[in-house]
């Protein structure tokens, strides 16, 4: 379908492409078998410049917005989505900084971003604060020009291939979520360390670690906004990020529908291609149709956070448990159609059906987007 694009989006959807097809795709099997991160990957994205394209202009950036992500990464998943994620957990880490960082944190940090120097990571989960983002223990306590981190965040994309963490933090542990604070931490700040990296099931090509901090001192200025409003900060900042894990799933659905399709029309069973018969016809047609919908959603979604930045949540959430459920669904379907060559390692649907599963994980789980969408289906119909 046209979704009409400006110049300017068809270049980034076109070197976005490009990376995936030459840098990611003839590797990404091995970066999954061997657990590896992959750094040479980001800085061919750092020099096609796609780490500017949600920065400002005035920082570096190409001033572009939630819609210019989306579109970068639904190109980069259908390479990888491990590889993707890093780019999206980068952007995720430094939206706190764009939504409530004062002047000198936008000039320290976001030309660094923009040019892919340096990458950022978000730290909020925890052991105990998953899907109760609230329930942190984190604590970050003034004394005198320094704070003082203590906790561990864990789970973190991007932990310990980074320089730049957001670290969300209480200051105030007796008013819960009223009471969290954002701070930047760096790659190398007293009383910072990384956990093991973590061995997963899929997006293996990202680095996954625990953040720890021990007595964890870095200067005053480091706190982003104002005291007490760091959990608006987190909601808002989830609100903007989740469209792009959103088309992840699209990236992702599409790749998969790809390999499913290309697949059917060379296998003969019963003395013709697999796609004559109407069994996997159907089977296609709904999957195609199913990546498109979802497509048509998070492009809406985004067009529609860049436009109006206040009135987000619902939106972000209805795109991301759409796309992310579409994706899971999909990929699954690609193995069954792809059947015993689609379970071995060899056709690319085993990896992309193991990649899916977090996609309804992380970024808030897909059940608590449902919880997000009925809470404002409960507000509007008041
Ligand atoms: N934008 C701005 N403010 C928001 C907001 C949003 N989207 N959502 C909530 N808030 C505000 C609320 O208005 C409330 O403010 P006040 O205390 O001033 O009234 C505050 O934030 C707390 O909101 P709420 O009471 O709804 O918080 P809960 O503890 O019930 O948690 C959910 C809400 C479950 C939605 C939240 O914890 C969440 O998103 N969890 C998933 C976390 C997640 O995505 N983790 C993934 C890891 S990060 S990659």
């Amino acid at each position: 379908m046209d979704y009409f694009l400006t110049e300017e989006q068809e270049m980034i959807v076109e070197t976005a492409r490009e990376i995936a097809r030459e840098k990611i795709i003839p590797v990404r099997a091995e970066l999954d078998e061997k657990n590896e991160f992959a750094a040479s990957i980001l800085e061919d994205i750092a020099r096609a410049d796609l780490f500017g394209i949600f920065v400002p202009e005035e920082y570096g950036g190409l001033g572009g917005g939630c819609f210019e992500i989306v579109l970068a990464l639904e190109e980069l998943a259908k390479g990888c989505v491990g590889v993707a994620t890093t780019f999206a957990a980068s952007a995720l880490g430094i939206f706190p900084v764009l939504i409530a960082g004062n002047e000198e944190q936008k000039q320290k940090y976001l030309p660094d971003i923009a040019a892919g120097s340096r990458w950022a990571a978000f730290g909020l989960t925890e052991a105990n604060a998953g899907s109760d983002a609230s329930g942190i223990q984190t604590t970050a306590v003034l004394d005198g020009d320094e704070w003082v981190l203590n906790g561990t965040k864990q789970w973190i994309t991007n932990g310990g291939e980074a320089q730049i963490y957001t670290i969300v933090a209480l200051t105030d542990p007796s008013k819960g979520a009223r009471g969290a604070s954002i701070f930047i931490v760096e790659d190398g700040d007293p009383g910072f360390s990384y956990g093991k990296k973590e061995d997963k099931m899929g997006i293996r090509s990202s680095a996954t670690r625990e953040l720890i901090m021990q007595d964890c001192r870095i200067p005053r200025d480091r706190l982003v906004g104002r005291k007490g409003t760091g959990f608006i900060t987190v909601m808002k900042t989830l609100d903007v990020s989740r469209p792009g894990i959103a088309s992840l799933g699209v990236g992702l659905g599409q790749a998969a529908l790809d390999e499913a399709v290309t697949y059917a029309k060379q296998r003969v069973q019963f003395g013709k291609p697999i796609i004559g018969f109407q069994a996997i016809q159907h089977m296609l047609a709904d999957m195609a149709t199913q990546v498109e919908a979802a497509r048509a959603l998070v492009y809406a979604a985004a067009r529609h956070i860049d436009a109006h930045p206040k009135n987000m949540s619902k939106v972000s959430s209805m795109c991301k448990v759409f796309a992310t459920d579409m994706a899971m669904k999909v990929t699954v379907d690609a193995v069954q159609v792809l059947g015993g060559y689609g379970y071995m390692k060899e056709y690319p649907v085993e990896k992309m059906m193991r990649d899916a599963k977090i996609l309804q994980i992380y970024e808030g789980t897909n059940q608590i987007q449902r919880n997000v969408i009925g809470q404002e289906l409960n507000k509007e119909y008041a």
